[in-house]
């Protein structure tokens, strides 16, 4: 009699699981499950972090197969009303011992081998084309073209700024790229290695823009390294936060980078220099 119950019980949640499934089939076909997984990113040293992101994450998949399998199996198969006995003679097998030792060794052997690759390859910054100091600040970031005599800062854009107030009867719904856009966004051009110097001057801030595959602290008193080199044919807008909680304003200091052709970037990068005077105020120049 018990048994029946529980097995009606059970058909009663297989029931309500394939129920599950279909709905979940059903849901619109818009929905971006892109968006469940680390973005792929648009450099090279993106693109090998998200495939070492996979490759990890099916070893893991593999392994919890195997184990939750063996587990499930032993439970299903060896339960007690199956008539299943405990075997009290079966204490020790060092052969086994061995096994699984030695089994999860090599396989973060060979998990480490190309992590450290890819950590290598993160650090190196020789051979960069241009250097570019991120400062972070209570709250917003200030891009220092090192060099170039180019230097700005960068907040939250007007439009998001205005809306975040309390009771603006704005609907930031209706705000494009709410608390992700800037007045004045890092421009960089494509193709090339650049180097980025993080620090802060007041605590620690965090630089990100995961379509670089990139995030570092920005540590007062530090200065922390990292390197981007956006795809040539992946010029465009790139976004990201600060991601170290930083006080009051910490949601409101996002990273918006531009990523410019190369000649593009370098012509932008002249009309930043100081000295560099308009065409009417030379004209006003030369009539005083
Ligand atoms: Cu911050």
């Amino acid at each position: 009699m018990a048994n029946e119950g529980s097995m009606g019980n059970f058909k009663k949640y297989s029931a309500a699981a394939i129920g599950a499934a279909l709905a979940a089939a059903s849901l619109p076909a818009s929905a971006d499950w892109s968006l469940l997984n680390m973005p792929v990113g648009v450099s090279e040293l993106s693109r090998e972090i998200y495939d070492m992101h996979m490759l990890m994450l099916w070893i893991c998949v593999a392994i919890a197969v195997v184990t939750f399998g063996a587990m499930i199996l032993a439970m299903v198969k060896f339960r007690k009303s199956k008539g299943a006995v405990a075997d009290t003679g079966f204490l020790h097998s060092t052969r086994m011992e061995i096994a699984w030792t030695v089994v999860p060794v090599f396989i973060l052997i060979g998990m480490a081998i190309p992590s450290v690759d890819k950590l290598i390859k993160i650090e190196d910054t020789s051979g960069s084309e241009l250097t570019i100091k991120v400062t972070g600040y209570q709250w917003f970031w200030q891009y220092e073209y090192v060099g170039e005599d180019v230097s700005f800062f960068s907040r939250l854009a007007q439009s998001s700024n205005e809306a975040r107030q309390l009771d603006s009867g704005i609907d930031p719904n209706g705000v494009d790229n709410y608390l992700l856009d800037v007045d004045k966004p890092l421009v960089i051009p494509t193709g090339t290695k650049i180097r980025v110097l993080l620090t802060a001057n007041d605590v620690i801030h965090a630089w990100w823009v995961p379509d670089f595959g990139m995030k570092r602290d920005a540590i007062p008193g530090f200065i922390n390294e990292l390197w981007i080199s956006v795809d040539e044919d992946k010029p465009g807008t790139y976004r990201g936060q600060c991601t170290e909680l930083c006080g009051r304003d910490h949601g409101f200091m996002p990273v918006v980078v531009k990523a410019l052709p190369k000649a593009e970037f370098a012509a932008w990068l002249e009309g930043q220099k100081p000295g560099l005077q308009t065409a009417s105020e030379v004209t006003l120049a030369q009539a005083e």
